[in-house]
């Protein structure tokens, strides 16, 4: 594990036992800063560490955070500083909660550390509070669709189930809300800030590089997402990922998954075309073809949601409906329009380069591709798409800051297109494509050099297609 990017969570003695003097100090007031402060606030928390007494103070680089104002309103008693950081404020602090969007490598965070002073996360805090058994998926793609998928399961089967985490809600909104369950989608930024979660069953689904703009290389990014695996969990392992399938230590109860009928999958596919069926241990479970989800990663993002479903307990036929009955979320993968006999797809949440294979490949297995793609590659060697789009891809239309990188990246083998913006882009898009062709919107980059997010990103391809497409 990478020194300079792993944090201590160990047993947090300082904070523990409390320096009389010392603040709990909540960094970043976004949502999972503003459900910290609640959670610390709130007395007679169920994790018995609670300190009402104790100050809590509350810091952010931005001047106006998003949940400045609900903290203020709700605790008058928390002190808020906006601006810089100021390293005082962190070396005193008797523990310090950070929220995943702001580094870890951040100075003032390096210097508290230093210190000595304890950095968790929301989710360390989530695991010494948490009041019933916990379902923990991580990996470069596919999380909010498993997460999904197994709280489906769960419901399907009569669990009293609280779902969340990286996905949202933050996981700390789910306590003391009667849940017999928890199933929480986990980032790399999550895991790196916590060390007591002790997952009944846990997935580290794939990996790809992301986030390399916050990693020093591959294997730390990997070292903060096996995280997920330590302690006495079932780790549920993809057998068709190498990288992914070394995770988890080597006497881990194990639960193997593969799309094809691998030796030692515990789920996996049988057979091909029309005949293709999901398979647990030698039983039947379902046909392929009723996964009412687009491409083969989403029959792996299925398998694996089984297969965690299996480690605790739920039935078949309960998690079969669930499956059944999932059309997929927003932004993955969705088909937003169909006009001229072309089919128009947002997959604005292929935020890196492994997601956008992922779909390019899916989505092409059924026809040519138009892909539109680009933003902000965070750090990304956009190499890996090269080939899958020379396979599939009659043009590549190109937006955002990181376009060159791209275009480098697939000019070899595929016609690319420059355009000023989205709307720019599907008008190009809508005059390249023919019928039988799919428009796919899959970015492999972050939003933010165009949009607040990727929710707004996709919301946006979406208003614009009807209008742009039918011309
Ligand atoms: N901030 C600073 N200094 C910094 C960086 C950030 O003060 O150097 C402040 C910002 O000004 C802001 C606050 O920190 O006010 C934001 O914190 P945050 O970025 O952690 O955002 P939250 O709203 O708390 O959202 C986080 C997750 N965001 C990130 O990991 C970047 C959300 O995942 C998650 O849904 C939410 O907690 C609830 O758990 C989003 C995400 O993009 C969807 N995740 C990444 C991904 O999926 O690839 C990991
Ligand atoms: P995450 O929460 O990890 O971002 P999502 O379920 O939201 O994952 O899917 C995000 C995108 O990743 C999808 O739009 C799709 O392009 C891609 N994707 C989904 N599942 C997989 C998978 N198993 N392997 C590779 N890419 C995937």
């Amino acid at each position: 594990m990478n020194a300079y990017h792993t944090i201590d969570t160990g047993p947090s003695d300082r904070a523990r036992a409390g320096s009389p003097a010392g603040h709990v100090l909540v960094v970043g007031l976004g949502a999972t800063g503003l459900s910290c402060v609640r959670h610390l606030a709130r007395p007679g928390r169920p994790d018995g560490a609670s300190d009402p007494g104790r100050r809590i103070v509350a810091v952010d680089s931005r001047r106006h955070p998003p949940c400045r104002a609900e903290v203020e309103s709700e605790f008058p008693e928390v002190e808020i500083r906006c601006g810089d950081f100021e390293a005082p404020a962190f070396d005193t602090a008797a523990e310090i909660v950070v929220s995943p969007g702001v580094s870890v490598r951040e100075p003032a965070l390096q210097s508290a550390a230093a210190h000595g002073v304890p950095i968790v996360g929301d989710i360390e805090l989530f695991a010494r509070a948490a009041d019933a058994p916990v379902v923990a998926i991580t990996g470069s793609n596919g999380k909010s669709t498993v997460t999904s998928l197994v709280a489906a399961m769960a419901r399907s089967d009569g669990v009293r189930v609280g779902s969340g985490g990286n996905l949202g809600p933050p996981a700390l909104t789910l306590l003391g809300r009667g849940h017999e369950l928890y199933v929480l989608e986990l980032s790399s930024f999550q895991l790196e800030t916590t060390g007591a979660l002790r997952p009944v069953a846990a997935t580290v689904l794939n990996v790809s590089a992301d986030h390399m703009d916050r990693y020093e290389n591959l294997d730390a990014y990997v070292a903060a997402k096996s995280r997920a695996l330590e302690g006495d969990t079932v780790v549920i392992t993809n057998l068709d990922d190498p990288l992914a399938a070394q995770l988890g230590g080597d006497r881990c109860r194990r639960i193997g998954f593969s799309v094809s009928h691998r030796p030692g999958a515990h789920w996996y596919v049988e057979g091909h075309g029309d005949t293709a069926r999901i398979v647990r241990h030698g039983e039947p479970v379902m046909l392929v073809g009723a996964v009412p989800l687009a491409g083969m990663h989403n029959v792996a993002n299925v398998l694996a949601a089984f297969a965690l479903g299996d480690a605790i307990g739920l039935r078949v036929r309960a998690m079969v409906g669930a499956v059944e009955g999932f059309t997929g979320l927003p932004h993955r993968c969705e088909t937003v329009a169909v006009h001229r006999g072309i089919r128009w797809i947002n997959d604005s949440k292929g935020t890196n380069v492994g997601a956008a294979v992922a779909a390019i490949e899916g989505i092409g297995a059924q026809g040519p591709v138009v892909l539109i793609a680009g933003g902000i590659g965070k750090g990304a060697d956009f190499a890996p798409l090269g080939e899958p789009a020379g396979r599939y891809v009659r043009c590549a239309v190109l937006i955002g800051r990181d376009a060159p990188g791209l275009a480098a990246a697939l000019g070899g083998g595929t016609e690319v297109r420059h355009a000023k913006d989205l709307p720019d882009a599907v008008d190009i898009a809508a005059a390249v494509a023919s019928a039988g062709d799919s428009v796919l919107f899959s970015p492999a980059c972050a939003s933010f050099d165009m949009f607040e997010d990727f929710e707004a990103r996709g919301d946006a391809f979406r208003r614009l297609v009807p209008g742009r497409s039918a011309r």
